[in-house]
Protein backbone atom coordinates (compact mmCIF):
# COMPACT_ATOMS: atom_id res chain seq x y z
CA UNK A 1 0.00 0.00 0.00
CA UNK A 2 2.85 2.54 1.33
CA UNK A 3 4.90 1.71 -2.03
CA UNK A 4 1.87 2.13 -4.29
CA UNK A 5 1.32 5.86 -2.73
CA UNK A 6 5.09 6.71 -3.49
CA UNK A 7 4.94 5.89 -7.03
CA UNK A 8 1.61 7.87 -7.44
CA UNK A 9 3.39 10.99 -5.94
CA UNK A 10 6.36 10.33 -7.99
CA UNK A 11 3.97 10.28 -10.64
CA UNK A 12 2.17 13.12 -9.83
CA UNK A 13 5.78 14.95 -9.42
CA UNK A 14 6.44 14.53 -12.88
CA UNK A 15 3.26 16.10 -14.67
CA UNK A 16 3.11 19.66 -14.94
CA UNK A 17 1.09 21.85 -12.85
CA UNK A 18 -2.10 21.89 -13.60
CA UNK A 19 -2.32 25.69 -14.12
CA UNK A 20 0.13 25.69 -16.55
CA UNK A 21 -0.95 22.70 -18.51
CA UNK A 22 -4.31 24.12 -18.57
CA UNK A 23 -2.92 28.00 -20.01
CA UNK A 24 -0.93 25.66 -22.52
CA UNK A 25 -4.45 23.71 -23.97
CA UNK A 26 -6.33 27.09 -23.91
CA UNK A 27 -3.93 29.09 -25.64
CA UNK A 28 -3.94 25.65 -28.65
CA UNK A 29 -7.33 25.56 -28.49
CA UNK A 30 -8.31 28.97 -29.38
CA UNK A 31 -4.99 30.60 -31.61
CA UNK A 32 -5.38 34.53 -31.29
CA UNK A 33 -6.51 35.24 -34.14
CA UNK A 34 -6.47 39.23 -35.81
CA UNK A 35 -10.07 39.95 -37.11
CA UNK A 36 -10.04 40.38 -40.67
CA UNK A 37 -10.56 44.57 -41.83
CA UNK A 38 -12.31 43.08 -44.94
CA UNK A 39 -15.87 44.25 -45.57
CA UNK A 40 -19.17 41.76 -45.22
CA UNK A 41 -19.05 39.40 -48.08
CA UNK A 42 -15.51 40.14 -49.12
CA UNK A 43 -13.50 38.11 -47.01
CA UNK A 44 -13.71 35.00 -49.30
CA UNK A 45 -15.94 31.57 -48.89
CA UNK A 46 -16.63 30.04 -45.81
CA UNK A 47 -15.02 26.75 -47.49
CA UNK A 48 -12.33 28.56 -49.89
CA UNK A 49 -8.94 26.46 -49.79
CA UNK A 50 -11.23 23.21 -49.56
CA UNK A 51 -10.23 20.66 -52.39
CA UNK A 52 -13.05 17.97 -53.24
CA UNK A 53 -12.50 14.41 -54.54
CA UNK A 54 -16.26 14.29 -55.29
CA UNK A 55 -16.49 10.50 -56.47
CA UNK A 56 -20.28 10.80 -56.44
CA UNK A 57 -23.12 10.12 -58.73
CA UNK A 58 -27.01 10.66 -59.24
CA UNK A 59 -28.11 12.41 -56.44
CA UNK A 60 -27.30 11.71 -52.60
CA UNK A 61 -24.07 12.50 -52.88
CA UNK A 62 -23.77 15.42 -55.48
CA UNK A 63 -26.23 17.30 -53.65
CA UNK A 64 -23.57 17.34 -50.57
CA UNK A 65 -20.97 18.22 -52.62
CA UNK A 66 -23.12 21.16 -54.66
CA UNK A 67 -23.71 22.38 -50.90
CA UNK A 68 -19.75 22.84 -50.14
CA UNK A 69 -19.22 24.20 -53.44
CA UNK A 70 -21.80 27.02 -52.68
CA UNK A 71 -19.65 27.95 -49.81
CA UNK A 72 -16.76 28.03 -51.77
CA UNK A 73 -15.18 24.28 -51.43
CA UNK A 74 -13.47 23.48 -54.88
CA UNK A 75 -15.26 20.12 -56.29
CA UNK A 76 -13.42 18.18 -58.40
CA UNK A 77 -16.44 15.60 -60.07
CA UNK A 78 -14.36 12.01 -61.14
CA UNK A 79 -16.11 10.76 -64.13
CA UNK A 80 -16.41 7.51 -66.01
CA UNK A 81 -14.89 8.95 -69.80
CA UNK A 82 -17.96 8.96 -72.33
CA UNK A 83 -20.82 8.52 -69.95
CA UNK A 84 -20.05 10.41 -66.61
CA UNK A 85 -22.36 10.46 -64.09
CA UNK A 86 -25.39 8.75 -65.14
CA UNK A 87 -27.69 11.55 -64.78
CA UNK A 88 -26.30 13.45 -67.72
CA UNK A 89 -28.55 11.33 -69.98
CA UNK A 90 -31.46 10.49 -67.24
CA UNK A 91 -34.88 12.06 -67.77
CA UNK A 92 -33.74 14.86 -70.70
CA UNK A 93 -35.81 16.94 -72.27
CA UNK A 94 -33.38 19.05 -74.48
CA UNK A 95 -31.68 16.59 -77.39
CA UNK A 96 -27.48 16.48 -77.13
CA UNK A 97 -27.60 18.65 -73.44
CA UNK A 98 -27.13 17.24 -70.25
CA UNK A 99 -30.31 16.58 -68.32
CA UNK A 100 -31.66 18.85 -65.75
CA UNK A 101 -31.62 15.94 -63.49
CA UNK A 102 -27.31 16.44 -63.86
CA UNK A 103 -27.15 20.11 -64.39
CA UNK A 104 -29.51 20.90 -61.06
CA UNK A 105 -27.24 18.78 -58.95
CA UNK A 106 -23.62 19.82 -60.21
CA UNK A 107 -23.16 23.38 -60.17
CA UNK A 108 -20.08 24.75 -58.62
CA UNK A 109 -18.13 21.47 -59.41
CA UNK A 110 -15.27 20.95 -62.16
CA UNK A 111 -15.47 17.88 -64.17
CA UNK A 112 -12.46 15.43 -64.94
CA UNK A 113 -12.90 12.21 -66.71
CA UNK A 114 -10.96 8.88 -65.28
CA UNK A 115 -11.12 5.42 -65.74
CA UNK A 116 -11.09 4.53 -62.10
CA UNK A 117 -10.18 1.09 -63.45
CA UNK A 118 -7.59 1.74 -65.55
CA UNK A 119 -3.96 1.85 -63.92
CA UNK A 120 -2.92 5.12 -65.11
CA UNK A 121 -6.47 6.20 -63.90
CA UNK A 122 -5.30 4.73 -60.77
CA UNK A 123 -2.27 6.53 -60.46
CA UNK A 124 -4.02 9.73 -60.85
CA UNK A 125 -6.67 9.13 -58.71
CA UNK A 126 -3.85 8.76 -55.88
CA UNK A 127 -2.20 12.07 -56.78
CA UNK A 128 -5.84 13.68 -56.11
CA UNK A 129 -6.42 11.96 -53.06
CA UNK A 130 -3.18 13.30 -51.78
CA UNK A 131 -4.05 16.70 -53.27
CA UNK A 132 -7.48 16.67 -51.57
CA UNK A 133 -8.65 17.11 -48.17
CA UNK A 134 -12.04 15.31 -48.58
CA UNK A 135 -13.57 12.10 -50.74
CA UNK A 136 -17.08 12.44 -51.11
CA UNK A 137 -18.79 9.31 -52.48
CA UNK A 138 -21.94 7.15 -52.76
CA UNK A 139 -21.42 4.10 -54.59
CA UNK A 140 -22.62 0.90 -53.87
CA UNK A 141 -21.43 -1.09 -51.02
CA UNK A 142 -17.87 -2.03 -52.37
CA UNK A 143 -17.64 -0.56 -55.30
CA UNK A 144 -14.53 1.61 -53.91
CA UNK A 145 -12.82 -1.24 -51.96
CA UNK A 146 -13.04 -2.69 -55.62
CA UNK A 147 -11.46 0.14 -57.15
CA UNK A 148 -8.34 -0.26 -54.52
CA UNK A 149 -9.42 2.53 -52.78
CA UNK A 150 -10.21 1.23 -49.39
CA UNK A 151 -10.55 3.49 -46.17
CA UNK A 152 -6.97 2.28 -45.08
CA UNK A 153 -5.35 2.51 -48.31
CA UNK A 154 -6.74 6.19 -48.52
CA UNK A 155 -5.34 7.38 -44.94
CA UNK A 156 -1.88 6.29 -45.60
CA UNK A 157 -2.07 8.08 -48.97
CA UNK A 158 -3.01 10.97 -46.79
CA UNK A 159 -3.70 10.91 -43.52
CA UNK A 160 -5.33 14.56 -43.45
CA UNK A 161 -8.14 13.14 -46.10
CA UNK A 162 -11.72 12.71 -44.72
CA UNK A 163 -13.14 9.94 -46.28
CA UNK A 164 -16.84 10.69 -46.53
CA UNK A 165 -19.53 8.19 -47.77
CA UNK A 166 -23.70 7.91 -48.29
CA UNK A 167 -24.66 4.48 -48.30
CA UNK A 168 -28.38 3.07 -47.82
CA UNK A 169 -28.03 1.06 -45.06
CA UNK A 170 -25.38 1.36 -41.46
CA UNK A 171 -23.45 -1.59 -40.75
CA UNK A 172 -26.15 -4.64 -39.73
CA UNK A 173 -27.97 -7.24 -42.05
CA UNK A 174 -28.56 -4.84 -44.79
CA UNK A 175 -25.12 -3.18 -45.05
CA UNK A 176 -24.99 -4.55 -48.62
CA UNK A 177 -28.11 -3.00 -50.25
CA UNK A 178 -28.31 -1.11 -53.13
CA UNK A 179 -30.63 2.16 -52.31
CA UNK A 180 -32.78 4.61 -54.27
CA UNK A 181 -34.58 7.51 -52.90
CA UNK A 182 -37.79 6.06 -52.34
CA UNK A 183 -36.39 2.82 -50.31
CA UNK A 184 -34.91 4.97 -47.92
CA UNK A 185 -38.16 6.60 -47.49
CA UNK A 186 -40.22 3.48 -47.00
CA UNK A 187 -36.98 1.69 -44.52
CA UNK A 188 -36.09 4.92 -42.56
CA UNK A 189 -40.56 5.35 -41.24
CA UNK A 190 -41.03 8.24 -43.11
CA UNK A 191 -43.44 6.09 -46.32
CA UNK A 192 -45.63 3.95 -43.05
CA UNK A 193 -46.72 7.30 -41.53
CA UNK A 194 -47.16 9.07 -44.52
CA UNK A 195 -50.56 9.33 -46.61
CA UNK A 196 -54.33 8.80 -45.59
CA UNK A 197 -55.52 5.76 -42.99
CA UNK A 198 -57.25 4.13 -45.52
CA UNK A 199 -54.71 4.06 -48.36
CA UNK A 200 -51.35 2.36 -48.85
CA UNK A 201 -47.85 3.97 -47.40
CA UNK A 202 -47.24 6.68 -49.30
CA UNK A 203 -43.30 8.66 -50.57
CA UNK A 204 -43.51 11.91 -50.59
CA UNK A 205 -41.81 14.37 -53.18
CA UNK A 206 -39.07 16.34 -51.42
CA UNK A 207 -36.14 14.20 -51.53
CA UNK A 208 -35.51 13.60 -48.05
CA UNK A 209 -33.53 10.23 -48.88
CA UNK A 210 -31.18 11.63 -50.99
CA UNK A 211 -31.04 15.00 -50.89
CA UNK A 212 -32.04 15.33 -46.67
CA UNK A 213 -28.87 12.65 -46.86
CA UNK A 214 -26.55 14.72 -48.75
CA UNK A 215 -27.14 17.75 -46.25
CA UNK A 216 -26.17 15.51 -43.13
CA UNK A 217 -23.18 14.26 -44.96
CA UNK A 218 -22.25 17.84 -45.58
CA UNK A 219 -22.87 18.36 -41.84
CA UNK A 220 -20.43 15.95 -40.53
CA UNK A 221 -17.44 17.04 -43.58
CA UNK A 222 -17.26 20.42 -42.10
CA UNK A 223 -17.42 18.83 -38.56
CA UNK A 224 -14.85 16.77 -39.64
CA UNK A 225 -12.80 19.69 -40.96
CA UNK A 226 -12.82 21.36 -37.78
CA UNK A 227 -11.89 18.74 -35.38
CA UNK A 228 -8.54 18.00 -38.35
CA UNK A 229 -7.74 21.45 -37.21
CA UNK A 230 -6.95 20.26 -34.02
CA UNK A 231 -6.12 16.72 -34.48
CA UNK A 232 -4.50 16.77 -37.69
CA UNK A 233 -5.75 13.81 -38.97
CA UNK A 234 -8.98 13.26 -41.04
CA UNK A 235 -11.84 10.64 -40.34
CA UNK A 236 -14.34 8.13 -42.00
CA UNK A 237 -18.16 9.85 -41.93
CA UNK A 238 -20.78 7.87 -42.74
CA UNK A 239 -24.56 8.70 -43.49
CA UNK A 240 -27.07 6.18 -44.26
CA UNK A 241 -29.78 6.89 -45.49
CA UNK A 242 -31.99 5.04 -43.48
CA UNK A 243 -30.85 7.01 -40.36
CA UNK A 244 -30.45 10.73 -42.18
CA UNK A 245 -34.44 9.65 -42.89
CA UNK A 246 -35.63 8.50 -39.68
CA UNK A 247 -33.65 11.67 -38.14
CA UNK A 248 -35.87 13.50 -40.18
CA UNK A 249 -39.29 11.54 -39.12
CA UNK A 250 -38.54 11.20 -35.58
CA UNK A 251 -41.41 12.77 -34.68
CA UNK A 252 -43.12 9.38 -35.54
CA UNK A 253 -40.84 7.35 -33.54
CA UNK A 254 -41.72 10.20 -30.57
CA UNK A 255 -45.14 9.05 -31.04
CA UNK A 256 -44.79 5.55 -31.56
CA UNK A 257 -43.67 5.63 -27.69
CA UNK A 258 -46.71 7.65 -26.83
CA UNK A 259 -48.99 5.52 -27.93
CA UNK A 260 -48.21 3.20 -25.14
CA UNK A 261 -49.72 5.09 -22.87
CA UNK A 262 -52.64 5.91 -24.97
CA UNK A 263 -54.54 7.34 -28.09
CA UNK A 264 -52.29 10.27 -29.68
CA UNK A 265 -55.54 12.82 -29.43
CA UNK A 266 -54.05 15.22 -32.33
CA UNK A 267 -54.48 13.05 -34.72
CA UNK A 268 -57.68 13.33 -36.61
CA UNK A 269 -58.26 9.65 -36.13
CA UNK A 270 -59.22 10.03 -32.26
CA UNK A 271 -61.73 12.41 -32.86
CA UNK A 272 -63.36 10.38 -35.21
CA UNK A 273 -63.11 7.48 -32.73
CA UNK A 274 -61.18 5.37 -34.42
CA UNK A 275 -59.03 3.13 -32.61
CA UNK A 276 -55.38 3.24 -32.94
CA UNK A 277 -53.37 0.08 -33.46
CA UNK A 278 -49.87 -1.16 -32.76
CA UNK A 279 -48.02 1.45 -35.06
CA UNK A 280 -48.01 4.85 -35.77
CA UNK A 281 -50.59 5.29 -38.09
CA UNK A 282 -50.97 7.46 -41.24
CA UNK A 283 -51.82 10.56 -40.48
CA UNK A 284 -53.14 12.46 -43.64
CA UNK A 285 -52.44 15.96 -43.17
CA UNK A 286 -52.97 16.51 -39.35
CA UNK A 287 -50.26 18.38 -38.88
CA UNK A 288 -48.43 15.94 -35.91
CA UNK A 289 -47.76 19.04 -33.59
CA UNK A 290 -49.55 20.48 -30.47
CA UNK A 291 -51.78 22.62 -32.75
CA UNK A 292 -54.18 21.24 -35.24
CA UNK A 293 -53.92 21.94 -38.80
CA UNK A 294 -55.55 20.78 -41.92
CA UNK A 295 -55.20 21.60 -45.63
CA UNK A 296 -58.81 23.30 -47.23
CA UNK A 297 -60.05 23.92 -50.10
CA UNK A 298 -60.08 27.66 -51.81
CA UNK A 299 -61.72 29.46 -53.99
CA UNK A 300 -60.64 27.73 -57.85
CA UNK A 301 -60.13 24.55 -56.08
CA UNK A 302 -62.99 22.96 -58.91
CA UNK A 303 -60.52 23.30 -61.74
CA UNK A 304 -57.00 24.12 -60.39
CA UNK A 305 -55.59 21.51 -58.17
CA UNK A 306 -53.37 23.86 -55.93
CA UNK A 307 -56.12 25.92 -55.02
CA UNK A 308 -55.72 24.96 -51.29
CA UNK A 309 -54.51 26.44 -47.72
CA UNK A 310 -52.63 25.14 -45.00
CA UNK A 311 -54.76 26.43 -42.07
CA UNK A 312 -53.65 25.87 -38.07
CA UNK A 313 -55.95 26.38 -35.20
CA UNK A 314 -53.16 27.57 -33.35
CA UNK A 315 -54.45 27.99 -30.00
CA UNK A 316 -53.68 31.41 -28.86
CA UNK A 317 -55.31 32.64 -32.08
CA UNK A 318 -58.93 30.42 -31.63
CA UNK A 319 -60.74 33.83 -30.74
CA UNK A 320 -59.17 35.55 -34.17
CA UNK A 321 -60.45 32.57 -36.11
CA UNK A 322 -63.59 32.60 -34.96
CA UNK A 323 -64.54 36.16 -35.95
CA UNK A 324 -62.52 35.80 -39.27
CA UNK A 325 -64.35 32.85 -40.28
CA UNK A 326 -68.00 34.20 -39.05
CA UNK A 327 -68.35 31.90 -35.85
CA UNK A 328 -67.90 34.47 -32.69
CA UNK A 329 -69.82 32.28 -31.02
CA UNK A 330 -67.54 29.16 -30.86
CA UNK A 331 -65.09 31.59 -28.78
CA UNK A 332 -67.74 30.86 -25.44
CA UNK A 333 -69.17 27.65 -26.38
CA UNK A 334 -67.93 24.64 -24.23
CA UNK A 335 -67.73 22.75 -27.54
CA UNK A 336 -65.30 24.98 -29.06
CA UNK A 337 -63.22 27.48 -26.69
CA UNK A 338 -61.10 24.87 -25.21
CA UNK A 339 -58.29 23.05 -27.16
CA UNK A 340 -59.58 19.61 -25.95
CA UNK A 341 -62.89 19.87 -26.21
CA UNK A 342 -62.29 21.09 -30.00
CA UNK A 343 -60.18 17.58 -30.44
CA UNK A 344 -63.38 15.24 -30.95
CA UNK A 345 -64.71 17.62 -33.31
CA UNK A 346 -61.83 19.01 -35.80
CA UNK A 347 -63.07 17.65 -38.52
CA UNK A 348 -66.53 19.28 -38.25
CA UNK A 349 -64.16 22.46 -37.78
CA UNK A 350 -62.05 22.06 -40.61
CA UNK A 351 -64.68 21.97 -42.46
CA UNK A 352 -66.53 25.08 -40.97
CA UNK A 353 -63.61 27.06 -41.87
CA UNK A 354 -63.45 25.35 -45.26
CA UNK A 355 -67.19 26.91 -46.02
CA UNK A 356 -64.83 29.92 -45.19
CA UNK A 357 -61.85 29.79 -47.66
CA UNK A 358 -63.52 28.46 -50.52
CA UNK A 359 -64.87 31.53 -50.55
CA UNK A 360 -61.34 33.28 -50.80
CA UNK A 361 -58.04 32.15 -53.19
CA UNK A 362 -55.09 31.02 -51.02
CA UNK A 363 -53.33 34.31 -51.32
CA UNK A 364 -56.60 35.96 -49.82
CA UNK A 365 -56.62 33.73 -47.36
CA UNK A 366 -52.80 34.30 -46.58
CA UNK A 367 -53.36 37.91 -46.24
CA UNK A 368 -55.95 38.00 -44.26
CA UNK A 369 -55.02 35.27 -41.82
CA UNK A 370 -51.75 37.17 -41.13
CA UNK A 371 -53.72 40.19 -40.37
CA UNK A 372 -54.74 38.45 -37.05
CA UNK A 373 -51.43 36.38 -37.08
CA UNK A 374 -53.58 32.89 -37.83
CA UNK A 375 -50.51 30.74 -39.28
CA UNK A 376 -51.78 29.62 -42.55
CA UNK A 377 -49.44 28.60 -45.91
CA UNK A 378 -50.54 28.69 -49.58
CA UNK A 379 -50.08 25.59 -51.70
CA UNK A 380 -47.63 26.81 -54.19
CA UNK A 381 -47.22 24.83 -57.21
CA UNK A 382 -43.87 24.32 -58.59
CA UNK A 383 -44.48 26.75 -61.19
CA UNK A 384 -45.64 29.47 -58.77
CA UNK A 385 -42.37 28.54 -57.21
CA UNK A 386 -40.41 28.74 -60.71
CA UNK A 387 -41.87 32.46 -61.25
CA UNK A 388 -41.70 33.67 -57.40
CA UNK A 389 -39.49 37.15 -57.13
CA UNK A 390 -38.64 37.07 -53.79
CA UNK A 391 -37.04 33.35 -54.35
CA UNK A 392 -34.92 34.67 -57.20
CA UNK A 393 -34.57 37.85 -55.18
CA UNK A 394 -33.06 35.93 -51.88
CA UNK A 395 -31.32 33.58 -54.52
CA UNK A 396 -32.60 30.42 -53.46
CA UNK A 397 -33.65 30.44 -57.00
CA UNK A 398 -31.04 31.04 -60.00
CA UNK A 399 -31.18 31.43 -63.55
CA UNK A 400 -28.15 30.32 -64.75
CA UNK A 401 -26.77 29.80 -68.66
CA UNK A 402 -25.72 26.75 -69.71
CA UNK A 403 -23.33 26.91 -73.50
CA UNK A 404 -25.52 23.68 -74.65
CA UNK A 405 -29.07 23.76 -73.02
CA UNK A 406 -28.87 27.78 -72.66
CA UNK A 407 -30.79 29.14 -69.12
CA UNK A 408 -31.88 27.50 -66.33
CA UNK A 409 -33.29 27.27 -62.95
CA UNK A 410 -31.74 25.72 -59.98
CA UNK A 411 -31.81 26.03 -56.43
CA UNK A 412 -28.95 27.80 -55.51
CA UNK A 413 -27.78 27.74 -51.44
CA UNK A 414 -30.57 27.57 -49.36
CA UNK A 415 -27.97 27.97 -45.96
CA UNK A 416 -27.64 32.18 -46.13
CA UNK A 417 -24.04 32.73 -44.74
CA UNK A 418 -23.09 36.50 -44.52
CA UNK A 419 -20.19 36.87 -45.06
CA UNK A 420 -19.98 33.68 -47.11
CA UNK A 421 -21.83 35.06 -50.69
CA UNK A 422 -22.85 32.13 -53.16
CA UNK A 423 -22.22 32.46 -56.59
CA UNK A 424 -24.15 29.41 -58.40
CA UNK A 425 -21.96 28.65 -61.22
CA UNK A 426 -23.23 26.28 -64.58
CA UNK A 427 -22.88 22.42 -64.13
CA UNK A 428 -19.85 21.10 -66.13
CA UNK A 429 -19.56 19.57 -69.21
CA UNK A 430 -18.24 16.00 -69.23
CA UNK A 431 -14.55 16.19 -68.86
CA UNK A 432 -14.67 20.21 -69.11
CA UNK A 433 -11.66 20.58 -66.70
CA UNK A 434 -9.53 17.11 -66.96
CA UNK A 435 -6.21 19.09 -68.27
CA UNK A 436 -6.29 21.87 -66.03
CA UNK A 437 -6.75 19.52 -63.36
CA UNK A 438 -3.82 17.30 -64.48
CA UNK A 439 -1.93 19.79 -64.91
CA UNK A 440 -2.86 23.06 -62.57
CA UNK A 441 -4.08 20.78 -59.70
CA UNK A 442 -1.80 17.37 -60.20
CA UNK A 443 1.28 19.16 -61.92
CA UNK A 444 1.48 17.29 -64.85
CA UNK A 445 3.35 18.78 -67.81
CA UNK A 446 2.41 18.74 -71.08
CA UNK A 447 3.92 15.28 -72.35
CA UNK A 448 2.57 13.57 -69.29
CA UNK A 449 -0.74 14.79 -70.48
CA UNK A 450 -0.41 13.23 -73.87
CA UNK A 451 0.99 10.13 -72.83
CA UNK A 452 -2.21 9.77 -70.66
CA UNK A 453 -4.38 10.67 -73.33
CA UNK A 454 -2.96 7.89 -75.22
CA UNK A 455 -3.07 5.56 -72.47
CA UNK A 456 -6.73 5.52 -72.53
CA UNK A 457 -7.31 6.03 -69.04
CA UNK A 458 -9.14 9.66 -69.15
CA UNK A 459 -11.00 8.79 -72.79
CA UNK A 460 -13.67 6.44 -73.36
CA UNK A 461 -12.86 2.93 -74.61
CA UNK A 462 -13.08 2.11 -78.21
CA UNK A 463 -14.31 -1.57 -79.06
N1 LIG B 1 -14.34 4.57 -63.97
C1 LIG B 1 -14.58 3.25 -64.10
N2 LIG B 1 -15.59 2.64 -63.46
C2 LIG B 1 -16.40 3.42 -62.69
C3 LIG B 1 -16.20 4.79 -62.54
C4 LIG B 1 -15.10 5.37 -63.24
N3 LIG B 1 -14.82 6.67 -63.14
N4 LIG B 1 -17.14 5.27 -61.71
C5 LIG B 1 -17.92 4.23 -61.35
N5 LIG B 1 -17.47 3.11 -61.96
C6 LIG B 1 -17.99 1.76 -61.85
C7 LIG B 1 -17.84 1.21 -60.45
O1 LIG B 1 -16.53 0.80 -60.22
C8 LIG B 1 -18.85 0.09 -60.46
O2 LIG B 1 -18.26 -1.06 -61.06
P1 LIG B 1 -18.20 -2.50 -60.32
O3 LIG B 1 -19.62 -2.80 -59.95
O4 LIG B 1 -17.63 -3.35 -61.40
O5 LIG B 1 -17.34 -2.37 -59.14
C9 LIG B 1 -19.93 0.59 -61.42
O6 LIG B 1 -19.39 1.75 -62.04
C10 LIG B 1 -21.24 0.92 -60.81
O7 LIG B 1 -21.11 1.75 -59.67
P2 LIG B 1 -22.19 1.63 -58.48
O8 LIG B 1 -22.04 0.26 -57.97
O9 LIG B 1 -22.12 2.66 -57.46
O10 LIG B 1 -23.53 1.96 -59.30
P3 LIG B 1 -24.84 1.12 -59.56
O11 LIG B 1 -25.45 1.73 -60.76
O12 LIG B 1 -24.59 -0.33 -59.57
O13 LIG B 1 -25.72 1.48 -58.28
C11 LIG B 1 -26.72 2.96 -56.68
C12 LIG B 1 -26.27 2.76 -58.13
C13 LIG B 1 -27.16 4.40 -56.49
C14 LIG B 1 -27.88 2.03 -56.36
C15 LIG B 1 -25.52 2.64 -55.74
O14 LIG B 1 -24.44 3.43 -56.12
C16 LIG B 1 -25.80 2.84 -54.26
O15 LIG B 1 -26.50 2.05 -53.62
N6 LIG B 1 -25.21 3.88 -53.67
C17 LIG B 1 -25.29 4.16 -52.26
C18 LIG B 1 -26.62 4.71 -51.87
C19 LIG B 1 -26.98 5.93 -52.65
O16 LIG B 1 -26.27 6.91 -52.72
N7 LIG B 1 -28.19 5.89 -53.22
C20 LIG B 1 -28.78 7.09 -53.77
C21 LIG B 1 -28.63 7.20 -55.18
S1 LIG B 1 -29.61 8.55 -55.72
O17 LIG B 1 -31.17 7.99 -55.70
Amino acid sequence: MAARKKTKLKAAAKQTPVTKRKTAAAVKKTPVQKITTKPWGKAGKALDGVRILDFTHVQSGPTCTQLLGYMGADCIKVERPGTGDITRGQLRDVKGADSLYFTMLNGNKRSITIDSKHPKGKEILERLVKACDVLVENFAPGTLDRMGFTWEHVHKLNPRMIMASVKGFGPGPYEECKVYENIAQCAGGAASTTGFREGPPVVTGAQIGDSGTGLHLALGIVAALYQRDRTGRGQRVLCAMQDGVLNLARVKLRDQQRLKHGALEEYSQFGEGVPFGKSVPRAGNDSGGGQPGWILKCKGWETDPDAYTYFITQAPVWEQICDLIGKPEWKTHPDYAKPPARLPRLKQIFNTIEDWTKTKTKFEVMELCNQHDIPVGPILSMKEIAEDQSLRATGTVVEVDHPVRGKYLTVGNPIKLSDSPCEVKRSPLLGEHTEEILTKVLGYGKKDVDAIKASGAITPATD
